[in-house]
């Protein structure tokens, strides 16, 4: 199968030019001014579009069993909606609990998707507990091309990894090349904190963002950095949601420790007072790192914008209003997520690059090849270049429209962004040069998503 693109704008990372590409079955076969069109080529035009690497979300929850019930999405629901909003790979965290057997916990995560995904995905092999069998496991696991490991400081007992825990996976990441992401807050901290509030009847969900404070995240990720200067391990923070947490990273990149940075979605839109609000809708924003002060956002955009923030993820995280409400009478039992897997690029795009000042080449950037680079895809994904797979966005700048659960295809009854408007959307959406999304809407196959296998693959952030 032979397919065109003609008259689209194509927009990377480093580059914006006008050029038709050609793709023969799964790769960018040719990119180029006035490609003769072969009998048999299928057609596309993408006047007035941009043409994008397919996005890659490099943070997300499907299958997640936490806090005593479990996420809501499977690799359908959240492939679809992975693929109508422009996502085209996206990074599954597989979060076998402290309890689990390792390798158990990596097969089941990945008959979850085999054989239902849309789009193409990976994991990040969570490690909540460190002992031998575990190393042998991971040994295992990385050399199946799971590649880049996963790591909580924060909730003790169920995910957490203590210091020496830490270290040892340090240790082993380093030996193997693999790159470590970390979940960094204090737990010891949010554990007595929450605590103390809960004892004051300061029960609401109002009282999260307290429990978990910004120094609690700048903790965690000042400790982590100072981790990876001694093992020499390279690493990635999570969901950073605030300036305090931003500067120990930084600090740590400037004495050259290989440290990059990911904020989410929900932190460069959303603030702190959205959990006050009344009833279930202040439940609807409880996530950790909390939805923070409203001036740490300008922080946000401007170091997303000068590359101090390397990618935007979304820790996608959906549960329905019913699991919400199992801690309405004590936010500590508050399921913890947002879904938002289907609104990064449409909103970072509008926000960002519509309406505020991000450059249209670090929007590609942060939303996919930086992200491609740091876990091991690239050039295959995140880049539009001959060879690479044709995973491919073209983007209707001149949509307009408005966030809905009306709409959605996130399993999800609630939506974050209820009513907010968007300036453009995915109009054509590929993968691997199979057309799985048109006008907008979702005409792919389940099973064509496959699970990449990724070199150990380490590079350090470039700022
Ligand atoms: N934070 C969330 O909000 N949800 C899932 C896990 C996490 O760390
Ligand atoms: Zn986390
Ligand atoms: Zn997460
Ligand atoms: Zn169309």
């Amino acid at each position: 199968m032979c397919l065109l693109i003609r008259n689209g704008e194509i927009v990377t990372s480093k580059d914006r030019y006008f050029a038709d590409i050609y793709i023969e079955d799964e790769t960018i076969s040719a990119i180029g001014k006035h490609i003769e069109v072969l009998p048999g080529t299928k057609v596309i035009d993408a006047t007035g579009k941009y043409i994008f690497p397919g996005f890659i979300d490099p943070h997300v929850h499907i299958h997640l069993p936490f806090m005593g019930t479990f996420a809501k999405d499977d690799y359908k629901t959240a492939s679809t909606a992975a693929l109508v909003g422009g996502t085209t790979t996206l990074i599954e965290m597989c979060c076998p609990s402290r309890g689990e057997d390792a390798m158990e916990g990596y097969n089941t995560w990945k008959q979850k998707a085999a054989g239902l995904s849309a789009c193409d995905y990976a994991f990040h092999m969570a490690v909540t507990r460190f002992d031998e069998k575990t190393e042998a496991q991971l040994r295992e696991i990385v050399a199946d091309g799971t590649t880049s490991f996963k790591i909580f400081l924060s909730y003790k007992n169920f995910f957490g990894v203590d210091d020496g825990e830490m270290y040892q996976t340090l240790k082993l990441a380093r030996e193997l090349g693999v790159i470590v992401t970390a979940h960094c807050e204090n737990a010891e901290l949010v554990s007595r904190l929450q605590q103390e509030l809960i004892a004051a009847g300061k029960t609401g969900p109002e009282w999260h963002e307290p429990s978990r404070p910004e120094t609690v995240e700048a903790e965690g990720t000042t400790r982590f950095a100072t981790f990876l200067e001694t093992t020499g391990a390279t690493g990635y923070v999570v969901h950073l949601s605030c300036a305090p947490a931003l500067k120990a990273a930084l600090d740590a990149k400037a004495r050259g420790v290989k440290i990059s940075v990911e904020s989410v979605l929900p932190h460069f839109l959303l603030d702190k007072t959205y959990a006050g609000r009344e009833g279930v809708e202040g439940l609807k924003y409880v996530m950790s790192p909390p939805l923070r002060d409203k001036r740490n956002q300008a922080t946000l955009w401007e170091a997303l914008e000068d590359g101090g923030i390397d990618t935007v993820g979304t820790d996608h995280c959906p549960f329905d209003l019913e699991q919400k409400l199992l801690g309405k009478d004590n936010f500590t039992l508050i399921p913890n997520g947002i879904p938002g897997l289907e609104d990064r690029v449409n909103l970072m795009y509008t926000y960002g690059v519509s309406r505020g000042s991000l450059s249209l080449n670090r929007f590609v950037d942060a939303l996919s090849t930086k992200a491609a680079k740091l876990f091991g895809l690239y050039p295959r994904k995140g880049e539009i270049a001959v060879g690479s797979d044709a995973d491919l966005v073209i983007y209707d700048p001149a949509y307009r429209g408005n966030i809905s659960v009306k709409t959605q295809h996130m399993n999800c009854d609630y939506s974050g962004f209820e009513g907010v408007e968007i300036d453009g959307r995915p109009d054509v959406v590929t993968v691997r040069g199979k057309v799985q999304v048109r006008d907008g809407a979702f005409v792919g196959e389940y099973g064509r998503g496959e699970l990449l296998r990724r070199k150990p693959h380490v590079e350090s952030s470039t700022r």
